[in-house]
């Protein structure tokens, strides 16, 4: 049998958490014959409910599930883990100015990646989910310079996933039939969901350019991106709650194409730090179409950016220097 892979989720007690938990206990995150050791953290005023979910995992009885660990203490919740889901975070409440939010979040970015540069195992795998997602990144990048930076991420994959469904919607297809979209920069109404390079796989017929099939160049161009960008506040409008299953759904998708491999012919959106390619400055986490095989992932190199995509592209990565900026300026 394998040996057993300790997974961090923080932020745990929350409704992300609360979805995630069970399906990385079912194989979800590294497949059906991996064993797990759950990590989950969060903060004192949860404890009670981060305790309840260790309950229900325990109820559960879920096979691959060897062991829990739930605590408030981030040095006890990093000790030896493998990878690390980072969900908890400040959420930006009514009438709050952004740099007090970036503020509260730079200091637990601070100190959560302190405790994993210290206590994790030295290949560990990070993706944060938290928002501003980029930008806390980065934070835990700075502060945790044994990890390697190709180890640091941020998620994109829910805004993929979203541009995935509303092409499958939109052309009556199966989502597993739409392939190659990208999300280019933040994860905020800035990211730039590109087409161009997408194509679908219709039944009994071979690979065709997205924009080959959809005439309407106007959709497209228009209410398609901004329904993606859009989205997570329509699920807010009528759930009354933020995005929670399709999240965690993300972060496993995210997980699992990073440390088992990407379909050939097939990649995916993350948010990794920027090594300049198509043309965006290093020093900021950015999200990139990449590729994974053997545990790590690169940037899919050579496509062609037209003008519109161009200007997009920039808009979404000044928007990333200037969060970064206000980061920095919170730390002092
Ligand atoms: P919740 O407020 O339900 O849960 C957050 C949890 O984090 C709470 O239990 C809270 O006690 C805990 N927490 C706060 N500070 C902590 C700390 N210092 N250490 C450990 N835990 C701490 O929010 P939820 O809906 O679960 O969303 C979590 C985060 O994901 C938010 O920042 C949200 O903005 C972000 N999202 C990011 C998405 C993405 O695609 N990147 C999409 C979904 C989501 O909006």
């Amino acid at each position: 049998a394998k040996e057993p892979v300790r997974v961090l989720v923080t932020g745990a007690a929350g409704q992300i958490g609360y979805a995630l938990v069970p399906m990385i206990a079912r194989g979800v995150l590294l497949g059906s014959d991996q064993p797990i050791i759950l990590h989950m953290l969060d903060i004192e005023p949860a404890i009670e409910s981060l305790n309840g979910v260790k309950m229900e995992l325990v109820d559960a009885a879920f096979p691959l599930l060897m062991d829990v660990v739930a605590t408030t203490d981030a040095m006890v919740a990093c000790k030896g883990v493998n990878i690390a889901v980072m969900v908890g975070g400040f959420p930006r409440k009514e009438g709050m100015e952004r740099k007090d939010v970036m503020s509260k979040n730079v200091s637990i970015y601070k100190a959560q990646a302190s405790a994993l540069e210290k206590q994790a195992a030295l290949d560990c795998k990070v993706l944060v989910v938290a928002n501003p997602a980029n930008t806390n990144a980065l934070i835990l990048k700075e502060f945790a310079p044994s990890i390697p930076e190709k180890n640091i991420t941020c998620l994109t994959r829910l805004d993929h996933n979203r541009a995935l469904g509303q092409l499958s919607e939109r052309l009556k297809i199966h989502v597993g039939q739409v392939k190659n979209v990208i999300i280019w920069g933040n994860h905020s109404s800035t990211q730039y969901p590109d087409v161009n390079h997408a194509t679908i796989t219709p039944t009994n017929s071979e690979e065709k350019p997205v924009r080959s099939i959809i005439a309407d160049d106007n959709w497209l161009n228009t209410e398609f991106i901004t329904t993606v960008q859009q989205r997570g506040a329509a699920i807010i409008k009528a759930r009354k709650l933020s995005s929670a299953l399709s999240a965690a759904s993300a972060a496993c998708d995210h997980i699992r194409d990073w440390v088992l491999g990407t379909p050939k012919g097939t990649w995916v959106s993350m948010g990794v730090y920027s090594d300049g390619s198509y043309g965006i400055q290093s020093g900021i986490i950015y999200s990139f179409p990449v590729t994974c095989d053997k545990g790590q992932w690169s940037i899919v190199q050579g496509l062609k950016i037209d003008n519109f995509s161009r200007e997009k592209m920039e808009a979404t990565a000044k928007e990333l220097v200037e969060e970064k900026t206000l980061a920095y300026s919170c730390l002092n």
